[in-house]
Protein backbone atom coordinates (compact mmCIF):
# COMPACT_ATOMS: atom_id res chain seq x y z
CA UNK A 1 0.00 0.00 0.00
CA UNK A 2 2.99 1.86 -0.09
CA UNK A 3 2.11 4.17 -3.28
CA UNK A 4 -1.57 4.47 -2.51
CA UNK A 5 -1.16 8.41 -1.84
CA UNK A 6 0.91 8.93 -4.96
CA UNK A 7 -0.18 11.20 -7.80
CA UNK A 8 -1.83 14.27 -7.44
CA UNK A 9 -3.14 14.51 -3.55
CA UNK A 10 -0.40 15.46 -1.26
CA UNK A 11 -0.17 13.08 2.63
CA UNK A 12 -0.90 15.84 4.31
CA UNK A 13 0.43 16.36 7.64
CA UNK A 14 -0.46 18.68 10.68
CA UNK A 15 0.03 19.47 14.44
CA UNK A 16 -2.39 22.02 16.41
CA UNK A 17 -1.11 25.28 16.07
CA UNK A 18 0.19 26.44 19.47
CA UNK A 19 -1.01 28.95 21.49
CA UNK A 20 1.93 31.51 22.00
CA UNK A 21 1.07 32.38 25.59
CA UNK A 22 4.41 30.69 26.71
CA UNK A 23 7.38 29.43 25.24
CA UNK A 24 6.90 25.35 24.27
CA UNK A 25 7.62 22.94 26.76
CA UNK A 26 7.77 18.57 26.35
CA UNK A 27 4.20 18.67 25.58
CA UNK A 28 4.15 20.53 22.43
CA UNK A 29 7.60 19.67 21.26
CA UNK A 30 5.68 15.47 21.84
CA UNK A 31 2.90 16.39 19.23
CA UNK A 32 5.78 18.41 16.98
CA UNK A 33 8.35 15.47 16.37
CA UNK A 34 5.83 12.91 16.08
CA UNK A 35 4.39 14.97 13.21
CA UNK A 36 7.96 15.46 11.98
CA UNK A 37 8.35 11.47 12.13
CA UNK A 38 5.50 10.95 10.74
CA UNK A 39 6.38 13.25 7.52
CA UNK A 40 9.68 11.90 6.97
CA UNK A 41 8.45 8.09 7.31
CA UNK A 42 6.10 8.86 3.99
CA UNK A 43 8.91 10.79 2.43
CA UNK A 44 10.72 8.36 2.72
CA UNK A 45 8.14 6.24 1.12
CA UNK A 46 8.47 8.44 -2.18
CA UNK A 47 5.25 10.36 -1.66
CA UNK A 48 4.61 13.82 -1.55
CA UNK A 49 4.11 15.42 1.84
CA UNK A 50 3.06 18.63 3.42
CA UNK A 51 3.38 19.18 6.60
CA UNK A 52 2.03 22.29 8.42
CA UNK A 53 2.75 23.57 12.17
CA UNK A 54 2.07 27.32 13.16
CA UNK A 55 0.83 29.68 16.21
CA UNK A 56 -2.70 30.61 17.61
CA UNK A 57 -2.51 34.02 18.26
CA UNK A 58 -6.57 35.62 18.99
CA UNK A 59 -8.17 35.62 21.89
CA UNK A 60 -8.39 36.16 25.57
CA UNK A 61 -5.68 34.07 27.01
CA UNK A 62 -3.12 35.70 24.53
CA UNK A 63 -4.84 39.15 25.22
CA UNK A 64 -4.53 39.10 28.71
CA UNK A 65 -0.84 37.78 28.94
CA UNK A 66 0.01 40.74 26.59
CA UNK A 67 -1.30 43.11 29.03
CA UNK A 68 0.52 41.58 31.92
CA UNK A 69 3.52 42.02 29.74
CA UNK A 70 3.03 45.43 29.17
CA UNK A 71 2.99 44.83 25.02
CA UNK A 72 0.47 44.54 22.46
CA UNK A 73 -0.75 41.22 21.96
CA UNK A 74 1.04 41.84 18.23
CA UNK A 75 4.07 42.86 19.84
CA UNK A 76 3.88 39.75 22.33
CA UNK A 77 3.61 37.15 19.27
CA UNK A 78 5.76 38.18 17.15
CA UNK A 79 8.43 38.08 19.67
CA UNK A 80 7.27 34.65 21.07
CA UNK A 81 6.99 33.35 17.59
CA UNK A 82 10.51 34.46 16.24
CA UNK A 83 12.72 34.03 20.10
CA UNK A 84 10.87 30.93 21.24
CA UNK A 85 8.75 28.55 18.79
CA UNK A 86 10.51 29.09 15.30
CA UNK A 87 13.64 28.55 16.83
CA UNK A 88 12.81 25.08 19.44
CA UNK A 89 11.50 23.56 15.69
CA UNK A 90 14.23 24.22 14.25
CA UNK A 91 16.68 22.99 16.97
CA UNK A 92 14.76 19.73 17.30
CA UNK A 93 14.92 19.36 13.10
CA UNK A 94 11.63 19.47 12.50
CA UNK A 95 11.15 19.59 8.60
CA UNK A 96 7.85 21.55 8.51
CA UNK A 97 6.90 23.13 5.19
CA UNK A 98 5.15 26.20 5.93
CA UNK A 99 4.78 27.78 9.67
CA UNK A 100 1.44 29.41 9.45
CA UNK A 101 0.57 32.40 12.03
CA UNK A 102 -3.17 32.94 12.80
CA UNK A 103 -2.63 36.89 12.76
CA UNK A 104 -0.96 36.93 8.98
CA UNK A 105 -3.63 38.32 6.33
CA UNK A 106 -3.09 35.22 4.43
CA UNK A 107 -5.12 33.64 7.10
CA UNK A 108 -7.35 36.63 8.56
CA UNK A 109 -8.94 37.45 4.86
CA UNK A 110 -9.84 34.13 3.83
CA UNK A 111 -11.53 33.39 7.62
CA UNK A 112 -13.50 36.40 6.77
CA UNK A 113 -14.54 34.76 3.60
CA UNK A 114 -15.01 31.31 4.97
CA UNK A 115 -17.31 32.81 7.98
CA UNK A 116 -19.36 35.08 5.76
CA UNK A 117 -20.37 32.68 3.54
CA UNK A 118 -21.38 30.39 5.98
CA UNK A 119 -23.74 33.29 7.24
CA UNK A 120 -24.88 33.48 3.43
CA UNK A 121 -25.64 29.66 3.44
CA UNK A 122 -27.67 30.93 6.80
CA UNK A 123 -25.56 28.52 9.38
CA UNK A 124 -24.47 31.11 11.22
CA UNK A 125 -27.62 33.37 13.37
CA UNK A 126 -27.55 35.76 16.15
CA UNK A 127 -28.48 34.12 19.88
CA UNK A 128 -27.43 34.47 23.33
CA UNK A 129 -25.59 32.76 25.78
CA UNK A 130 -24.02 32.63 29.37
CA UNK A 131 -22.25 29.90 30.65
CA UNK A 132 -18.95 28.57 32.26
CA UNK A 133 -15.84 29.73 30.72
CA UNK A 134 -12.23 28.11 31.00
CA UNK A 135 -10.08 31.02 29.06
CA UNK A 136 -7.19 28.19 29.77
CA UNK A 137 -9.16 26.08 27.08
CA UNK A 138 -10.97 29.27 25.43
CA UNK A 139 -13.98 27.42 25.62
CA UNK A 140 -17.45 27.39 27.23
CA UNK A 141 -17.95 24.70 29.47
CA UNK A 142 -20.18 22.10 29.80
CA UNK A 143 -21.58 21.24 33.57
CA UNK A 144 -19.67 17.53 32.83
CA UNK A 145 -16.67 19.08 32.30
CA UNK A 146 -16.81 21.02 35.51
CA UNK A 147 -14.77 19.87 38.75
CA UNK A 148 -15.53 21.13 42.41
CA UNK A 149 -13.08 22.43 44.40
CA UNK A 150 -12.93 22.38 48.01
CA UNK A 151 -14.66 25.69 49.20
CA UNK A 152 -17.36 24.64 46.13
CA UNK A 153 -15.98 26.80 43.48
CA UNK A 154 -16.79 25.23 39.79
CA UNK A 155 -12.70 24.82 38.35
CA UNK A 156 -11.82 23.63 34.49
CA UNK A 157 -11.28 19.87 34.97
CA UNK A 158 -7.97 20.77 32.45
CA UNK A 159 -6.14 23.67 34.16
CA UNK A 160 -7.85 23.20 37.92
CA UNK A 161 -8.72 26.65 37.36
CA UNK A 162 -11.55 28.67 38.35
CA UNK A 163 -14.10 29.15 35.43
CA UNK A 164 -16.06 32.53 34.45
CA UNK A 165 -19.02 32.98 34.02
CA UNK A 166 -19.99 34.78 30.44
CA UNK A 167 -22.77 35.83 29.20
CA UNK A 168 -23.32 37.57 25.70
CA UNK A 169 -25.41 38.27 22.22
CA UNK A 170 -23.12 36.21 20.04
CA UNK A 171 -23.42 34.57 16.65
CA UNK A 172 -23.88 30.72 16.61
CA UNK A 173 -23.08 28.21 14.67
CA UNK A 174 -26.12 25.52 13.68
CA UNK A 175 -23.72 22.71 14.47
CA UNK A 176 -26.92 21.32 16.36
CA UNK A 177 -28.11 20.08 13.09
CA UNK A 178 -24.68 18.09 12.42
CA UNK A 179 -25.20 15.49 14.99
CA UNK A 180 -26.47 12.55 12.69
CA UNK A 181 -24.59 13.60 9.83
CA UNK A 182 -21.24 13.40 12.09
CA UNK A 183 -22.54 9.97 13.53
CA UNK A 184 -23.07 8.73 9.79
CA UNK A 185 -19.59 9.47 9.44
CA UNK A 186 -17.79 8.33 11.76
CA UNK A 187 -19.54 4.78 11.29
CA UNK A 188 -18.38 4.98 7.82
CA UNK A 189 -14.95 5.93 8.87
CA UNK A 190 -13.78 3.58 11.85
CA UNK A 191 -10.23 5.29 11.70
CA UNK A 192 -11.36 8.35 11.50
CA UNK A 193 -10.63 8.84 15.25
CA UNK A 194 -7.81 7.29 16.68
CA UNK A 195 -7.05 6.02 19.54
CA UNK A 196 -10.58 3.52 19.92
CA UNK A 197 -10.81 5.26 23.16
CA UNK A 198 -10.97 9.25 21.56
CA UNK A 199 -13.18 7.84 19.12
CA UNK A 200 -15.51 5.97 22.23
CA UNK A 201 -15.35 9.16 23.63
CA UNK A 202 -16.32 11.59 20.49
CA UNK A 203 -19.27 9.30 19.33
CA UNK A 204 -20.68 8.80 23.02
CA UNK A 205 -20.72 12.76 23.08
CA UNK A 206 -22.33 13.25 19.77
CA UNK A 207 -24.75 11.17 20.92
CA UNK A 208 -26.19 12.88 23.36
CA UNK A 209 -26.93 15.52 21.53
CA UNK A 210 -24.90 19.13 19.81
CA UNK A 211 -25.72 22.12 20.75
CA UNK A 212 -25.15 25.19 18.54
CA UNK A 213 -21.73 26.78 18.84
CA UNK A 214 -21.16 30.63 19.48
CA UNK A 215 -18.60 31.69 17.20
CA UNK A 216 -18.35 35.30 18.02
CA UNK A 217 -16.91 37.64 21.23
CA UNK A 218 -18.12 40.59 21.78
CA UNK A 219 -16.06 41.75 25.23
CA UNK A 220 -12.87 42.03 24.22
CA UNK A 221 -11.14 43.00 20.52
CA UNK A 222 -8.35 40.75 19.75
CA UNK A 223 -9.63 38.14 17.08
CA UNK A 224 -10.15 38.64 13.45
CA UNK A 225 -13.74 40.93 13.19
CA UNK A 226 -17.06 39.37 11.98
CA UNK A 227 -17.37 40.68 8.83
CA UNK A 228 -21.06 41.66 8.74
CA UNK A 229 -20.56 43.34 12.19
CA UNK A 230 -17.38 44.52 13.42
CA UNK A 231 -18.76 44.51 17.05
CA UNK A 232 -17.82 41.03 17.25
CA UNK A 233 -14.52 38.90 16.85
CA UNK A 234 -14.85 35.62 15.06
CA UNK A 235 -13.69 33.00 17.83
CA UNK A 236 -10.09 31.88 18.52
CA UNK A 237 -11.06 28.27 17.64
CA UNK A 238 -13.03 28.92 14.74
CA UNK A 239 -10.25 31.05 13.81
CA UNK A 240 -7.81 28.53 14.62
CA UNK A 241 -9.32 25.34 13.01
CA UNK A 242 -9.56 27.38 9.87
CA UNK A 243 -5.61 27.45 9.71
CA UNK A 244 -5.06 23.94 8.16
CA UNK A 245 -7.21 24.91 5.18
CA UNK A 246 -6.21 29.04 4.64
CA UNK A 247 -2.36 27.66 4.68
CA UNK A 248 -2.90 25.79 1.77
CA UNK A 249 -4.64 27.97 -0.56
CA UNK A 250 -8.28 27.75 0.58
CA UNK A 251 -9.81 30.56 -1.86
CA UNK A 252 -6.90 31.63 -2.94
CA UNK A 253 -5.03 28.84 -4.70
CA UNK A 254 -7.03 26.13 -6.07
CA UNK A 255 -4.50 24.25 -7.32
CA UNK A 256 -2.47 24.09 -4.16
CA UNK A 257 -5.56 23.50 -2.03
CA UNK A 258 -6.65 20.51 -4.49
CA UNK A 259 -3.74 19.14 -4.24
CA UNK A 260 -3.32 19.33 -0.48
CA UNK A 261 -6.67 19.37 1.70
CA UNK A 262 -8.20 18.21 3.44
CA UNK A 263 -5.40 16.65 5.91
CA UNK A 264 -4.44 12.97 5.60
CA UNK A 265 -3.95 12.97 9.52
CA UNK A 266 -4.43 15.81 12.22
CA UNK A 267 -2.09 15.51 14.57
CA UNK A 268 -3.53 16.78 18.38
CA UNK A 269 -3.69 16.41 22.03
CA UNK A 270 -6.53 14.51 23.68
CA UNK A 271 -7.75 17.76 25.47
CA UNK A 272 -9.03 19.28 21.90
CA UNK A 273 -10.52 16.13 20.25
CA UNK A 274 -14.05 17.63 20.39
CA UNK A 275 -12.95 20.76 17.95
CA UNK A 276 -11.04 18.24 15.87
CA UNK A 277 -13.20 15.66 15.56
CA UNK A 278 -16.68 17.02 16.07
CA UNK A 279 -16.09 20.86 15.34
CA UNK A 280 -14.30 20.86 12.65
CA UNK A 281 -16.13 18.26 10.53
CA UNK A 282 -19.35 19.73 11.01
CA UNK A 283 -17.82 23.40 9.69
CA UNK A 284 -16.30 21.55 6.60
CA UNK A 285 -19.95 19.57 5.89
CA UNK A 286 -21.31 22.90 6.15
CA UNK A 287 -19.26 24.44 3.24
CA UNK A 288 -19.31 21.11 1.36
CA UNK A 289 -15.85 21.13 1.43
CA UNK A 290 -13.97 17.57 2.00
CA UNK A 291 -13.57 16.22 5.45
CA UNK A 292 -10.13 15.15 7.12
CA UNK A 293 -8.83 11.84 6.66
CA UNK A 294 -7.60 11.04 10.61
CA UNK A 295 -7.69 12.91 13.74
CA UNK A 296 -5.12 10.95 15.84
CA UNK A 297 -5.03 12.10 19.54
CA UNK A 298 -1.98 11.69 21.80
CA UNK A 299 -2.08 11.36 25.75
CA UNK A 300 -0.75 13.89 27.48
CA UNK A 301 2.96 14.10 29.26
CA UNK A 302 2.40 14.31 32.97
CA UNK A 303 4.36 15.89 36.06
CA UNK A 304 3.29 14.95 39.59
CA UNK A 305 0.30 13.34 38.40
CA UNK A 306 -1.11 16.33 36.47
CA UNK A 307 -1.10 17.28 32.48
CA UNK A 308 2.10 19.89 32.35
CA UNK A 309 0.74 22.88 30.74
CA UNK A 310 2.25 26.27 30.56
CA UNK A 311 -0.37 28.01 32.19
CA UNK A 312 0.06 26.22 35.00
CA UNK A 313 3.77 26.73 34.88
CA UNK A 314 4.54 23.01 34.96
CA UNK A 315 5.94 22.89 31.38
CA UNK A 316 9.86 21.75 31.12
CA UNK A 317 12.05 23.37 28.11
CA UNK A 318 13.03 20.51 25.88
CA UNK A 319 16.08 22.04 25.38
CA UNK A 320 16.91 21.32 28.56
CA UNK A 321 16.40 17.52 27.49
CA UNK A 322 18.53 17.93 24.35
CA UNK A 323 21.72 19.82 26.33
CA UNK A 324 21.63 16.37 28.19
CA UNK A 325 20.87 14.08 25.63
CA UNK A 326 20.96 15.49 22.30
CA UNK A 327 18.69 16.24 19.63
CA UNK A 328 18.21 12.38 17.97
CA UNK A 329 18.14 11.04 21.73
CA UNK A 330 14.84 13.46 22.58
CA UNK A 331 13.56 12.54 19.49
CA UNK A 332 13.52 9.11 19.85
CA UNK A 333 12.76 8.64 23.44
CA UNK A 334 8.96 9.72 23.71
CA UNK A 335 7.98 8.00 20.61
CA UNK A 336 9.50 5.00 22.09
CA UNK A 337 8.69 4.92 25.77
CA UNK A 338 5.27 6.11 25.78
CA UNK A 339 2.32 4.19 23.48
CA UNK A 340 1.07 6.75 21.34
CA UNK A 341 -2.23 7.99 22.25
CA UNK A 342 -1.60 7.05 26.28
CA UNK A 343 -0.27 9.52 28.93
CA UNK A 344 2.85 8.97 30.23
CA UNK A 345 5.40 10.78 32.26
CA UNK A 346 8.71 12.01 32.28
CA UNK A 347 11.42 10.36 33.76
CA UNK A 348 15.12 11.57 33.91
CA UNK A 349 15.68 8.20 35.21
CA UNK A 350 14.07 6.06 32.76
CA UNK A 351 15.38 8.67 29.89
CA UNK A 352 18.64 7.42 30.87
CA UNK A 353 18.68 3.98 31.33
CA UNK A 354 17.04 3.99 28.02
CA UNK A 355 19.49 5.69 26.43
CA UNK A 356 22.33 4.04 27.69
CA UNK A 357 21.13 0.51 27.14
CA UNK A 358 19.24 0.66 23.76
CA UNK A 359 20.84 3.74 21.86
CA UNK A 360 24.55 3.63 23.57
CA UNK A 361 24.96 0.48 24.27
CA UNK A 362 22.70 -1.57 21.28
CA UNK A 363 23.02 0.60 18.49
CA UNK A 364 26.05 2.63 19.35
CA UNK A 365 28.31 0.39 19.80
CA UNK A 366 27.01 -2.08 17.17
CA UNK A 367 27.83 0.65 15.08
CA UNK A 368 31.28 1.76 16.02
CA UNK A 369 32.34 -2.36 16.60
CA UNK A 370 31.48 -2.94 13.11
CA UNK A 371 33.33 -0.33 11.62
CA UNK A 372 36.28 -0.91 13.71
CA UNK A 373 36.20 -4.43 12.85
CA UNK A 374 36.42 -3.23 8.56
CA UNK A 375 39.44 -1.10 9.47
CA UNK A 376 41.45 -4.15 11.30
CA UNK A 377 40.78 -6.59 9.43
CA UNK A 378 40.10 -4.96 5.89
CA UNK A 379 41.44 -1.51 5.68
CA UNK A 380 38.69 0.20 5.33
CA UNK A 381 37.77 -1.27 2.26
CA UNK A 382 34.17 -3.43 2.56
CA UNK A 383 34.72 -6.97 1.83
CA UNK A 384 32.15 -8.82 -0.62
CA UNK A 385 30.28 -11.30 1.05
CA UNK A 386 31.46 -14.73 -0.13
CA UNK A 387 28.64 -17.16 0.59
CA UNK A 388 25.80 -16.72 2.89
CA UNK A 389 24.64 -19.89 5.12
CA UNK A 390 21.67 -20.27 7.26
CA UNK A 391 22.90 -17.66 10.08
CA UNK A 392 23.19 -14.54 7.08
CA UNK A 393 19.71 -15.76 5.71
CA UNK A 394 18.53 -15.26 9.35
CA UNK A 395 19.84 -11.98 9.47
CA UNK A 396 17.94 -11.04 5.55
CA UNK A 397 14.92 -12.16 7.14
CA UNK A 398 14.88 -10.53 10.69
CA UNK A 399 15.17 -7.38 8.27
CA UNK A 400 12.41 -7.78 6.17
CA UNK A 401 10.87 -8.47 9.33
CA UNK A 402 11.52 -5.09 10.77
CA UNK A 403 10.65 -3.05 7.33
CA UNK A 404 7.19 -4.42 6.95
CA UNK A 405 6.01 -4.07 10.71
CA UNK A 406 8.06 -0.61 10.88
CA UNK A 407 6.36 0.46 7.78
CA UNK A 408 3.19 -0.68 8.94
CA UNK A 409 2.85 0.64 12.60
CA UNK A 410 4.87 3.96 11.82
CA UNK A 411 3.24 4.60 8.53
CA UNK A 412 -0.11 3.85 8.59
CA UNK A 413 -1.20 2.87 12.52
CA UNK A 414 0.92 5.80 13.89
CA UNK A 415 1.87 3.39 16.36
CA UNK A 416 5.53 4.59 16.86
CA UNK A 417 6.44 2.35 19.74
CA UNK A 418 5.43 -0.41 18.06
CA UNK A 419 7.59 0.70 14.94
CA UNK A 420 10.54 1.93 16.96
CA UNK A 421 10.94 -2.01 19.01
CA UNK A 422 10.64 -3.71 15.77
CA UNK A 423 13.87 -2.04 14.11
CA UNK A 424 15.70 -1.84 17.59
CA UNK A 425 14.82 -5.87 17.71
CA UNK A 426 16.93 -6.03 14.59
CA UNK A 427 19.87 -4.52 15.64
CA UNK A 428 19.70 -6.39 18.80
CA UNK A 429 19.60 -9.70 16.60
CA UNK A 430 22.45 -8.24 14.42
CA UNK A 431 24.31 -7.96 17.81
CA UNK A 432 23.74 -11.57 18.59
CA UNK A 433 24.94 -12.66 14.94
CA UNK A 434 28.06 -10.71 15.76
CA UNK A 435 28.28 -12.57 19.06
CA UNK A 436 27.75 -15.68 18.03
CA UNK A 437 29.73 -15.99 15.06
CA UNK A 438 32.87 -14.62 17.11
CA UNK A 439 34.81 -12.55 14.06
CA UNK A 440 37.70 -11.90 15.84
CA UNK A 441 38.19 -15.82 16.18
CA UNK A 442 37.99 -16.00 12.70
CA UNK A 443 40.23 -13.90 11.37
CA UNK A 444 43.00 -15.67 13.44
CA UNK A 445 41.98 -18.46 10.96
CA UNK A 446 44.65 -17.15 7.88
CA UNK A 447 43.04 -19.57 5.32
CA UNK A 448 41.18 -18.52 2.33
CA UNK A 449 38.00 -20.10 3.94
CA UNK A 450 38.57 -18.11 6.85
CA UNK A 451 39.06 -14.61 5.25
CA UNK A 452 35.92 -15.39 3.38
CA UNK A 453 34.22 -16.38 6.34
CA UNK A 454 35.28 -13.02 7.77
CA UNK A 455 34.33 -11.25 5.13
CA UNK A 456 30.51 -12.73 4.80
CA UNK A 457 30.44 -11.29 8.37
CA UNK A 458 31.25 -8.31 8.35
CA UNK A 459 29.73 -7.76 4.65
CA UNK A 460 26.25 -9.01 6.47
CA UNK A 461 26.55 -6.40 9.57
CA UNK A 462 27.19 -3.33 8.00
CA UNK A 463 24.82 -4.10 4.94
CA UNK A 464 22.55 -4.63 8.13
CA UNK A 465 23.84 -0.89 9.32
CA UNK A 466 22.91 0.31 6.39
CA UNK A 467 19.46 -0.95 6.26
CA UNK A 468 18.60 0.37 9.84
CA UNK A 469 20.36 3.90 8.66
CA UNK A 470 17.64 3.66 6.32
CA UNK A 471 14.64 3.21 8.82
CA UNK A 472 15.78 4.90 11.79
CA UNK A 473 16.18 8.64 9.72
CA UNK A 474 12.77 9.93 10.06
CA UNK A 475 13.61 9.28 13.74
CA UNK A 476 17.40 10.14 14.61
CA UNK A 477 18.33 12.41 11.30
CA UNK A 478 21.39 13.64 12.82
CA UNK A 479 23.25 9.93 14.12
CA UNK A 480 21.82 8.49 11.01
CA UNK A 481 23.55 10.44 8.95
CA UNK A 482 27.02 10.23 10.74
CA UNK A 483 26.24 6.11 9.97
CA UNK A 484 25.33 6.37 6.45
CA UNK A 485 28.63 8.27 6.16
CA UNK A 486 30.69 6.12 8.56
CA UNK A 487 29.83 3.22 5.73
CA UNK A 488 30.71 5.19 2.63
CA UNK A 489 26.99 4.99 1.65
CA UNK A 490 26.40 8.36 0.10
CA UNK A 491 29.08 7.69 -2.57
CA UNK A 492 27.08 4.34 -4.19
CA UNK A 493 23.58 4.92 -3.17
CA UNK A 494 23.07 8.63 -2.99
CA UNK A 495 21.48 10.54 -0.41
CA UNK A 496 20.27 9.19 2.94
CA UNK A 497 16.79 10.82 3.12
CA UNK A 498 16.50 9.57 -0.36
CA UNK A 499 16.40 5.70 0.55
CA UNK A 500 12.62 4.14 0.25
CA UNK A 501 11.82 2.47 3.38
CA UNK A 502 9.75 0.07 1.93
CA UNK A 503 12.56 -1.28 -0.36
CA UNK A 504 15.79 -0.71 2.59
CA UNK A 505 15.20 -4.91 2.99
CA UNK A 506 16.43 -5.66 -0.12
CA UNK A 507 19.83 -7.29 0.28
CA UNK A 508 23.24 -6.27 -1.04
CA UNK A 509 22.28 -2.47 -1.80
CA UNK A 510 26.13 -1.18 -0.48
CA UNK A 511 28.52 -2.41 -2.52
CA UNK A 512 31.47 -4.36 -1.75
CA UNK A 513 34.53 -1.88 -2.08
CA UNK A 514 32.56 0.87 0.08
CA UNK A 515 34.86 2.77 2.28
CA UNK A 516 34.03 2.16 5.56
CA UNK A 517 35.26 4.53 8.31
CA UNK A 518 35.11 5.25 12.28
CA UNK A 519 33.15 7.59 12.35
CA UNK A 520 32.01 9.87 16.14
CA UNK A 521 30.61 7.91 18.64
CA UNK A 522 27.01 8.31 17.98
CA UNK A 523 25.40 8.09 21.49
CA UNK A 524 28.54 9.89 23.76
CA UNK A 525 28.19 8.59 27.30
CA UNK A 526 26.12 10.70 29.52
CA UNK A 527 27.61 13.59 31.56
CA UNK A 528 26.93 13.14 35.30
CA UNK A 529 23.45 15.85 35.32
CA UNK A 530 24.23 18.99 37.65
CA UNK A 531 23.20 19.01 40.79
CA UNK A 532 22.17 22.40 41.82
O1 LIG B 1 -4.77 23.99 22.22
N1 LIG B 1 1.20 16.42 26.77
O2 LIG B 1 -2.87 25.20 21.78
P1 LIG B 1 -1.91 24.78 22.98
C1 LIG B 1 1.09 16.14 25.47
N2 LIG B 1 -4.16 26.70 20.10
N3 LIG B 1 0.81 17.07 24.55
C2 LIG B 1 0.66 18.34 24.97
C3 LIG B 1 0.76 18.70 26.33
C4 LIG B 1 1.06 17.66 27.25
N4 LIG B 1 1.21 17.90 28.55
N5 LIG B 1 0.55 20.02 26.44
C5 LIG B 1 0.33 20.47 25.19
C6 LIG B 1 -4.17 24.83 21.60
N6 LIG B 1 0.40 19.47 24.30
C7 LIG B 1 -4.82 25.49 20.41
C8 LIG B 1 -4.80 24.51 19.24
S1 LIG B 1 -5.39 23.84 16.73
C9 LIG B 1 -6.40 24.41 15.53
C10 LIG B 1 -5.48 25.02 18.01
C11 LIG B 1 0.26 19.57 22.84
O3 LIG B 1 -0.74 25.69 22.92
C12 LIG B 1 -0.93 18.76 22.33
O4 LIG B 1 -0.77 18.54 20.96
O5 LIG B 1 -2.65 24.68 24.25
C13 LIG B 1 -2.06 19.75 22.53
O6 LIG B 1 -3.19 19.45 21.76
C14 LIG B 1 -1.40 21.03 22.11
O7 LIG B 1 -0.05 20.92 22.55
C15 LIG B 1 -2.11 22.22 22.72
O8 LIG B 1 -1.37 23.35 22.54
Amino acid sequence: TGSEKQGAKAFYVTTPIYYVNDAPHLGHAYTTVAGDVLTRWHRQRGEKVWFLTGTDEHGQKIMRTAEANDVTPQAWCDKLVEEAWKPLWEHLNIANDDFIRTTQKRHTDRVQEFVQDLYDKDEIYKGGYEGPYCVGCEEYKLPGDLIEAEDGTKLCAVHKKPVEILKEENYFFKLSEYGPKLLEFYEANPGFIQPESARNEVVNFVKQGLEDLSISRSTFDWGVPVPWDEKHVIYVWIDALLNYATAVGYNENPEKFEETFPANVHLIGKDILRFHAVIWPAMLMAQGLPVPGRVAANGWLMVGGEKMSKSNLTGIKPQDLTSHFGVDAYRWYFLRAIAFGQDGSFSWEDFTARYTSELANDYGNLASRVAAMVGKYFGGELPASAADGDAEKAIQDGLAKAVATADAKIGEELDFQAGILAIFDFVKQVNGYITEQEPWKVAKDESEEGKARLATILYTAAESLRAVAVLLNPIMPETSQALWDSLGAEASLGALAAQPVQSSATWGRLPAGATVTKGAVLFPRLEEPKKD
